[in-house]
């Protein structure tokens, strides 16, 4: 029988709970070993609730303990690079959440450093290759059903942003997400990225420019456009309408009941990614660990946080320059093959 992983979640933060919560409660296949803080109490708060596992306050600990057979990284990107590195010696399943690394050149080295394992053993955190809407969107693409995808219009909405979000974490925390999926659906790389920078809200904190118009092109020619506003007041909001030869699709429209009380009718809005992603994230995370129990992974590679990454560097050059920037990507090395949309892109 095999055995199940043993997950150390590294940072328990926002996202980091949520996943603590889910592999506790729903996923198969695995089990929280330990949660690691640098805020010790709020890894032992973690896993209060949780039998048989510990807090630590470093990932070191974790691994020391023996108990450990596979990682979750949590916490903010800039602290990724270290804590994959680590992982990485110790050969165990990783699922990275986005992004893989902030920037080209650290991503390239995780890349690398997988490579000399001779297997992928990285499986980086973008959920909406799991969301049952892009999941069709892919679908159709590739059946040719529609015809060619000619473009993709996004809108990628947050209410508000946590302190210490800046300028140029608008395309690197955020529109990362449209980097991904672009290709995802697509299955090419990403060529350019443009940034147009029009009438600001009155209501970002200050620094930030919001909202940006972030247009995009694909090695085919794909053109996209992605409104990125995240202090957008209302709620939670990701849709996309995709034009094809002969057809239009859209996803992501609010769903759920319409209630019809006191005069008015209306449904709600998510309030934040948890919600609007929920399922999603339950699907990645499943894939990963079924994935894991046979020494593969279950979704986009370290290549993918490598290329996204590219993409990112380009956007905030493009934001700060105004100017159409090229992405420029390294060969992409053997291991990670050519694009296989099945299992969430996994490659
Ligand atoms: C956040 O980190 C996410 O990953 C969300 O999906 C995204 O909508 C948000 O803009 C990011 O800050």
């Amino acid at each position: 029988m095999v055995e199940n992983l043993r997950v150390a979640v590294i940072g328990a933060g926002r996202m980091g709970a949520d996943h603590i919560q889910r592999l506790h409660t729903r996923i198969h296949g695995a089990e929280v070993a330990a949660v690691v803080d640098i805020d010790l109490d709020r890894a032992k708060a973690a896993v209060a609730h949780i039998p048989g596992a510990q807090a630590y306050a470093t990932a070191a600990e974790a691994y020391e303990s023996g108990d450990v057979t596979a990682v979750l990284i949590a916490t903010p990107g800039f602290l990724h690079e270290v804590a994959l590195l680590e992982a990485l010696e110790r050969d165990i399943p990783i699922l990275c959440e986005k992004p893989l690394t902030p920037d080209a050149a650290s991503a390239w080295k995780i890349v690398e450093a997988e490579q000399k394992l001779g297997r992928k053993r990285i499986q980086v955190g973008f959920m909406r290759r799991f969301d049952q809407g892009y999941v069709q969107l892919g679908g159709l693409v590739r059946s040719g059903e529609l015809g060619e995808l000619l473009m993709l219009h996004c809108r990628h909405r947050n209410p508000d942003t946590p302190p210490g979000f800046t300028n140029e974490m608008l395309i690197n925390d955020s529109v990362v997400h449209e980097f991904d999926v672009i290709r995802f659906l697509t299955g090419e790389e990403i060529t350019s990225v443009q940034v147009r920078l029009g009438k600001a809200t009155s209501k970002a904190p200050s620094g930030q420019h919001d909202p940006q118009h972030v247009l995009i092109e694909t090695a085919s020619g794909v053109l996209v456009d992605v409104e990125i506003f995240v202090n957008a007041q209302f709620g939670y909001q990701v849709t996309t309408e995709a034009a094809f030869e002969d057809g239009i699709v859209n996803i992501g429209a609010d769903g759920g009941p319409t209630v019809h009380r006191a005069g008015r009718w209306g449904g709600e809005v998510t309030p934040g990614f948890e919600a609007r992603f929920g399922a999603a994230y339950d699907v990645e995370v499943q894939s990963w660990v079924d994935a894991a129990l046979r020494n593969e992974i279950g979704g986009p590679s370290a290549w993918d946080g490598y290329a996204t990454a590219a993409c990112c560097e380009a956007g905030v050059e493009a934001q700060k320059s105004g100017e159409k920037v090229a992405v420029v990507l390294n060969e992409k090395p053997a291991l990670y093959g050519s694009f296989e949309p099945a299992q969430g892109g996994a490659q």
